[in-house]
């Protein structure tokens, strides 16, 4: 999307509208991360870092609109205000966490691959923290075998969850096995290229699971629950021939209508071959060691 100074002008005026609640909240993530108070991702694997404004404007945000340029331009005055993020289910008790309390967590960059299930893909500089910290947090019970995560439904924000056939069924839904969740490659971002994350993107708060398809990460979390059960994740429950639970990343198993053994990074024009796990292959294997990839796509 362009910016002119028209509509930056246009967009700032919406945004002052919300109010001082709204400034309040984003200014403090916005502190948090321009204060640089992270660690520094040294990227030793020498990951070729995708273009912010590729990573920016090219989007998938269903309840925006399945259009990525569109989804964007929608998404501009998405209001994160007192957003909370409630744990429940299999955990001693259940809490409801604040994005200031969230941001108490010790930040990291991580520069991770990203792999969408279209062939795209990208090398984004998060910022977050591990998914095992907010877990050890909500101190699950030994019945907790899965996570369950689900994005806000706010059908005044999101155009989607408003229309009289959404495209899918809302609110969002994802979900990893509790071995997959503890990772310590799997990562809750609030920033990326060292600032908070933009609206299109999952503000103020998603999951980057770097060795599986792009949609696993899913946006604008609000709950988290802990399930004995496998959770049925949004893609699952509507194409469960073509979107499995586990999603890793594999050159090997196509999709029903397209091979994925190769992929476009954002900004380039020769594609690629994709690599087994997104290139985790080294970090994650053994947590499928006994799994039939194939059958367990
Ligand atoms: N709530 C929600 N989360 C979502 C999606 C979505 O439509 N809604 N799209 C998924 C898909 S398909 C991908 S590829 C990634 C895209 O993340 P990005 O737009 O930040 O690149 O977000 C995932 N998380
Ligand atoms: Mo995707």
């Amino acid at each position: 999307m362009l910016i002119t100074p028209e509509n930056l002008y246009k967009k700032r005026r919406a945004f002052l509208k919300l109010g001082a609640g709204a400034l309040v909240s984003s200014t403090l993530i916005a502190s948090k991360l321009s204060a640089l108070n992270f660690t520094k991702d040294t990227n030793p694997n020498a990951l070729k870092i995708s273009d912010e404004e590729l990573a920016t404007n090219y989007v998938n945000f269903y309840e925006f609109s399945t259009d990525k340029k569109r989804a964007v331009a929608l998404a501009q005055n998405f209001n994160t205000q007192g957003w909370k993020i409630e744990l429940s289910g299999e955990i001693e008790k259940p809490l409801t966490l604040s994005m200031e309390d969230i941001l108490k967590f010790p930040l990291e960059e991580r520069i991770y691959r990203f792999r969408c299930v279209e062939t795209w893909s990208m090398v984004v500089p998060w910022v977050g923290f591990e998914l095992s910290r907010l877990i050890e947090r909500a101190k699950p019970t030994s019945e907790a075998k899965f996570v369950k995560f689900t994005t806000l439904f706010d059908k005044s924000q999101f155009p989607d969850q408003d229309a009289f056939f959404p495209t899918i069924a809302y609110p969002y839904v994802e979900g990893l096995r509790m071995d997959e969740a503890m990772h310590p490659l799997t990562l809750v971002a609030v920033g990326m290229y060292k600032k908070a994350l933009k609206s299109q993107n999952g503000a103020p708060i998603r999951l980057v699971v770097p060795w599986k398809y792009g949609f696993k990460s899913i946006k604008s979390i609000v709950k988290i629950e802990f399930t004995k059960e496998q959770p049925k994740s949004t893609w699952e429950l509507a194409n469960p021939r073509e979107y499995g639970f586990y999603a890793n990343v594999n050159p090997n198993v196509s999709h029903p209508r397209w091979s994925q053994a190769n992929e476009r990074a954002l900004g380039d024009f020769f594609t690629k071959p994709t690599l087994l796990f997104n290139g985790y292959e080294k970090e994650v294997a053994n947590l499928y060691a006994n799994m039939d990839l194939k059958a367990n796509f």
